[in-house]
């Protein structure tokens, strides 16, 4: 067997090389960075044994959202709060699966950042075996000292300082921004690190692909539904067609399209005004990394980044991918609505 390559590139080295580069660094950040890429990989072994361990199935519980809790739903979460709680460099998080924001216990030091993660995205994938994803956002503090509160999450996107997602696919990848490039690292099992595979991605100004859930068609508005014929090609002199391909994992269709160029459009809908999807654990992270890979996101009339949430749990329709089409959706949906 050859031996593996002794000068990869490993999350650690590379997060460390670009906090070089800003001498007012802590390396509070890069340290936090490291504690998800640890509760990813802790999530990624469990993922990866699942159906090995019996631990799939119900865990009897029903979550904020009304959804059944996975027992990896609820493995997932605690993996990523144990592996965050105890430094001292988070003053709160929230958690999609948390009704209410997450304290730091008492006697630990209440650090300067917030953070929010969806913890197991796309859990219907779990029991046949599909990708699934974790999805993290990371905001400085806003209140000064002390417990992090609701104000200190409940921020815009665009305040983000940090923000990405982790698939557990054929392989584990980690994908992550801080503002300077969107790189990706893909999980070496026989070394235990993310190595660099993917630096600095761009996602294809007009896409391939179209990821959408069709059987709500008749659900959607007008705008909508001419938008999504234009995808499939109707409207060939203004978008060309694209190939449909919908995982049901918002992290495996937004990979995809970002790699390969794409959009993925979850709209609202007849009595789901809002659509599914929430602003503050999936909407928001994925816009800061869409946007830094040089694509776009929007409700449909709002960029998702400018998006003040209002409560922990609130939904959003999202459009996001590559620049073109996002706008091309975006314009449907004006001469449509407006
Ligand atoms: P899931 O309910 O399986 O957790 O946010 C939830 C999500 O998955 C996304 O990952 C996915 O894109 C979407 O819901 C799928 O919803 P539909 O089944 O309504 O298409």
């Amino acid at each position: 067997m050859p031996f593996p390559n002794t000068s990869v590139i490993t999350i650690e080295r590379f997060i460390m090389d670009q906090e070089r580069r800003h001498p007012a660094a802590t390396g509070e950040l890069s340290n936090l960075l490291y504690d998800i890429a640890l509760g990813a990989k802790i999530i990624a072994s469990a993922v990866r044994r699942a159906g090995l361990i019996n631990i799939l199935g119900s865990a009897n519980s029903v979550n904020i959202q009304g959804e059944e809790q996975q027992q990896l739903d609820v493995f997932a979460n605690d993996a990523l709060k144990n592996s965050m709680s105890h430094t001292g460099r988070v003053c709160v998080m929230a958690s999609e699966e948390d009704e209410e924001v997450i304290p730091i216990a008492e006697d630990i030091p209440h650090g300067k950042y917030a953070v929010l993660f969806d913890p197991l995205d796309g859990s219907s994938n779990i029991d046949n075996n599909n990708p699934v994803g974790t999805i993290f956002s990371i905001y400085r503090r806003i209140t000064m000292e002390g417990h992090g509160t609701l104000t200190d999450v409940l921020q815009p996107g665009r305040s983000q300082i940090a923000a990405g997602y982790v698939m557990y696919g054929s392989s584990v990848m980690l994908v992550y921004t801080t503002g300077n490039g969107v790189h990706g690292f893909t999980l070496d099992p026989t070394i235990g690190e993310f190595v660099l595979s993917h630096r600095d991605i761009r996602i294809p100004e007009t896409g391939k692909y179209y990821s959408i859930n069709e059987s709500y068609f008749a659900r959607w508005s007008k705008g909508m539904q001419q938008a999504v014929r234009g995808l499939h090609g109707d409207f060939p002199s203004r978008i060309k067609g694209k190939n449909s391909r919908y995982i049901g994992a918002l992290v495996a269709d937004f990979h995809r399209n970002l790699i390969s160029g794409g959009i993925f459009l979850y709209p609202g809908e007849t009595g789901r005004p809002q659509g599914k999807l929430r602003l503050c654990y999936e909407a928001s992270p994925l816009a800061m990394v869409a946007e830094h890979a040089g694509g776009a996101a929007t409700d449909g009339l709002n960029r998702i980044l400018d998006m003040v949430p209002a409560t922990l749990h609130q939904r959003t329709p999202l459009v996001i991918g590559s620049k073109h089409d996002v706008e091309f959706v975006a314009e449907m949906l004006r001469e449509h609505e407006s």
